[in-house]
């Protein structure tokens, strides 16, 4: 017999595998479909440890799948557009394509050498004008529906970058990939309306919850941000002597049943409402401050530590409950983006509303009677339950009663009704970069946006440019490019321009799980049966760092193509598993901390099939792997020994199992049975303890009795490749050959359970004190001695014997008898 040896076992597999096609799916409806998708990478050079863990996670369940007898659709491609290949090609003055497509090379190989179970016929890439002249077509589709429009707004701009960010991009008021400050710029940009589906993106939650990670969830309908509460406005008291008759500001409020409580009002600093209506002496005041509010985040205005400033505008709103007049101010606790910009002011039940009352030294009037004391003397604000006070016609009602009955008095007046605010913003796609999807769009004079013509797509991006003209300088390089931009209007005919912004990469990756139904489809985005056939997937696997966006955006496109007829379902994936991280020392692998683990280096000295089981083995799919406290070597020397019962089974195939060691099938019964059970719950990891106790029953079992020649040998030694085949498929392969099989055991499918196995063998423990016979006990003929003793300590009879008496010694002869001696 041999000796393990990965290194020939992985240059064997993959071609077989490639020959045999055994990842691709019959496609024949033969058999129940099964779609397992892995969050598609993105090319920046080859691949890591994260890639690692977070693809064995997936292959362990499209493997399984297969194995039960599913026709499994695993594909694979690449998120291929994107900053990193464009500030690589302005380096090298180079074109951001040969960048993008040798890293995809690269990493395309590693993947085979890795074993991923993935049908390489559907590969895609973001950037090939193939898939994205469908990202366009997404585009216009969006767009002829009112979905997409664009909108001259201050947008996030990121100083460094020269690039535009999404809201979602800005992590305590720095740009997310370089960390410098971001500030604001008003730019012509185009928007996706997620907003308009901010309340089915909520409720359709409902189809996830149990199947989507709890946290994942919980972050998604923080995102969006549902309140409920009113509309109310105000009218700005005109000034003397202007022609300005009193503008309305509207408020978002959450608690229309403090409308009585409100003393002041407060716009944000920075929106424009501020600057139009503060009164001419004032002007100077505010301007000083805005600048000083430019300067911090979202998340340092609103804390509720951060002292409260503000300036007052020289002008009154007046309260359209009780016609009281309010000061105005500005301040930097109230955000632009929120609600309406505007707020009336509650000090005594709103705890950021009292410090700034405080601070301002303005009155505060509480209007429920909590019980609790004076907010206006303990400058803590109340927010309890309790009867309304000082409310003029609410007056002795309930917060709920006063809740219904102010919006009923505001609707009346017509100056307010019932509202539902969303902190969902609708989505920009548009950038000032070149390395993304043209946006389809022809500007003319006479027609305004026009979407280019289906025939003429892809609007492809130009091969000619390369380093410098592709440098972001405060508008997309593309507008240097007079040949790309000048053409016709598509509707009149007269000279017109492209559009020369990019799309935000999200868009290309919120529609390709649908791409892989027909990848090299010429006449349509997807196939309309094969998404029919596929569709929603079944198991998404990705990183918990795209828990709102990648898949909020995904959520609303598939929402957005089911409204327009594309497709069938509003939700695209139907369970998600989020994989951990793999930490090295206890902390994430960083070149600061010098604490990388480098794959190939893994590899190369492990192997595959030890790289991937010990990622599995580590602990459950969701938690993190410490690199630091795993065993490769372990795992290898785990993996040659199941190889060797390979080599050591001498009973030929096919041969009878019912003859074989009864205790040693029912283990394999068993670990076939619970297997499954392990897996279906997510519990990988565990999986893996019990093919080792089977390889270990195994080894026993050849090491006594009827030795290898038993058929029980052989079925165990089959179980466990056909187990492992999942993990390690380079080891299962050889094992699957060595026993005699053809073609490969990704074809083997799962071994049957016969559920009369499955009945534990037990024996008959007989429990004595002082020789006399006072239990028996059924337990299992391994059972230890530890165990048995245990168990006769526990049994009622026993105890009841020894009540009052002192034991001297216990004798236990497992699995037989216990003998109790008492003093
Ligand atoms: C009066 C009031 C009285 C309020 C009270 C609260 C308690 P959520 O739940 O987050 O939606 N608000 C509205 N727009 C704001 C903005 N742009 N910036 C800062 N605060 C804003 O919060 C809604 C409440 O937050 C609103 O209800 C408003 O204050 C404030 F006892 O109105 B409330
Ligand atoms: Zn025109």
């Amino acid at each position: 017999t041999g000796t393990y040896d990965f290194k020939a076992a992985e240059s064997k597999w993959a071609q077989v595998w490639d020959d045999l096609g055994v990842y691709k799916p019959l496609d024949d409806g033969s058999k129940e479909r099964r779609y397992v998708l892995d969050m598609f990478p993105y090319p920046s050079g080859d691949l890591h440890m994260g890639h690692a863990e977070a693809f064995a996670m997936g292959d362990v369940v499209a493997r399984y799948w297969r194995q039960k007898g599913f026709d499994v659709l695993h594909p694979i491609g690449w998120d291929s557009f994107g900053l990193p290949a464009e500030n690589a090609a302005i380096k090298r003055n180079a074109h951001p394509a040969e960048w993008t497509y040798k890293n995809i090379d690269t990493q395309a190989a590693s993947f085979k050498r890795y074993g991923i179970s993935v049908d390489w016929s559907r590969r895609l890439q973001t950037s090939d004008p193939e898939y994205y002249r469908w990202t366009q077509w997404l585009f216009i589709e969006l767009f002829n529906r009112g979905l997409a429009y664009r909108q001259n707004s201050p947008v996030n701009w990121c100083p460094k970058d020269q690039t535009v960010l999404a809201n979602e991009q800005v992590v305590n008021g720095a740009c997310e990939r370089c960390g410098t400050l971001v500030t604001k710029k008003e730019l012509n940009q185009w928007y996706f309306k997620i907003t308009d589906y901010a309340q089915q993106l909520l409720d359709d939650m409902e189809q996830l919850e149990g199947h989507w990670p709890e946290r994942v969830l919980a972050m998604q309908r923080n995102w969006i941000g549902r309140s409920e509460g009113a509309h109310v406005n105000f009218v700005i008291e005109a000034l003397e002597g202007s022609e300005d008759t009193g503008r309305q500001v509207t408020v978002f409020t959450t608690r229309p049943d403090t409308l009585y409580g409100a003393t002041f009002f407060v716009v944000a600093a920075d929106a424009k409402l501020a600057a139009e209506i503060v009164a001419p002496e004032q002007a100077a005041a505010l301007e000083e401050y805005r600048e000083q509010v430019k300067a911090l985040s979202d998340i340092d205005r609103l804390a509720t530590d951060h002292e409260k400033t503000g300036v007052f505008l020289g002008r009154y709103a007046i309260n359209p409950l009780n016609g009281e007049k309010l000061p105005v101010y500005a301040a930097d606790y109230v955000l632009a983006d929120y609600g309406t910009g505007a707020i009336m002011a509650v000090p005594a039940h709103d705890q950021r509303d009292l410090d700034f009352a405080k601070a301002m030294g303005l009155p505060v009037r509480a209007v429920v009677d909590t019980g609790e004391e004076d907010p206006a003397v303990t400058g803590i604000a109340t927010s309890g339950t309790g009867t309304l006070i000082n409310s003029g016609d609410l007056n002795g009602l309930t917060k709920e009663e006063g809740y219904a009955k102010a919006i009923e008095m505001v609707r009346e007046q017509g100056t307010g009704d019932a509202y539902i605010n969303f902190r969902l913003r609708d989505w920009l796609v548009s950038r000032q970069r070149f390395w993304g999807a043209p946006i389809p769009i022809i500007h003319c004079d006479s027609c305004g946006a026009v979407p280019v013509p289906d025939e003429q797509l892809p609007v492809r991006l130009p091969e000619d440019m390369r380093g410098e003209q592709l440098a972001p300088k405060g508008q997309s390089p593309l507008a240097s490019n007079a040949a790309w931009v000048n053409t016709e209007c598509p509707s009149c005919g007269k000279a017109a321009t492209r559009d020369t912004d990019t799309m935000d990469t999200f868009v290309d990756s919120s529609w390709y799980y649908l791409r892989y139904m027909s990848p090299n489809n010429s006449e349509a985005a997807f196939d309309q049966e094969a998404m029919k056939n596929w569709m929603p997937v079944d198991q998404y696997v990705g990183g918990v760092e795209h828990a709102i966006l990648h898949l909020l955006y995904s959520r609303f496109i598939t929402k957005a193509l089911a409204d327009l007829g594309h497709i069938n379902f509003t939700e695209p994936f139907k369970a998600l598993l989020n994989q951990g991280q793999v930490l090295n020392g206890g902390k994430a692998m960083s070149k600061s901390l010098g604490n990388g683990v480098d794959l190939g280096q893994q590899l190369d000295e492990y192997g595959v099939d030890a790289i991937r089981l010990t990622m599995v083995f580590a602990s459950p799919p969701e938690d993190d792997v410490d690199w630091a406290d795993v065993s490769p070597s372990g795992s290898q020397k785990f993996l040659a020994r199941a190889w060797r019962l390979a080599q050591d089974v001498t009973s030929a195939p096919g041969v009878d199992f019912a003859a074989g060691d009864k205790s040693l099938r029912s283990a394999t019964h068993r670990t076939v049975a619970e297997a499954q059970e392990l897996l279906d719950a997510g519990k990988f990891n565990v999986v893996i303890a019990r093919i080792m106790s089977l390889v270990n029953a195994t080894r026993k079992t050849i090491d006594s009795g009827a030795g290898a020649a038993d058929p029980a040998v052989r079925e165990a030694t089959e179980a466990v490749a056909i187990l492992l085949s999942l993990v390690a498929p380079y080891t299962a392969e050889d094992m699957w050959a060595q026993l005699g099989h053809e073609p490969s055991v990704a074809l083997a499918g799962l071994p049957a359970v016969d559920p009369a196995l499955l009945v534990e063998d037990t024996v008959t423990a007989v429990v004595q004190i002082q020789g006399k016979l006072r239990d028996r006990l059924e337990v299992s003929p391994d059972i230890s001695e530890e165990d048995l003793k245990a168990a006769a300590m526990e049994s009622a009879n026993v105890q009841r014997a020894l009540e009052g008496k002192e034991i001297r010694t216990v004798i236990v002869r497992a699995p037989k008898l216990v003998n109790i001696v008492t003093k």
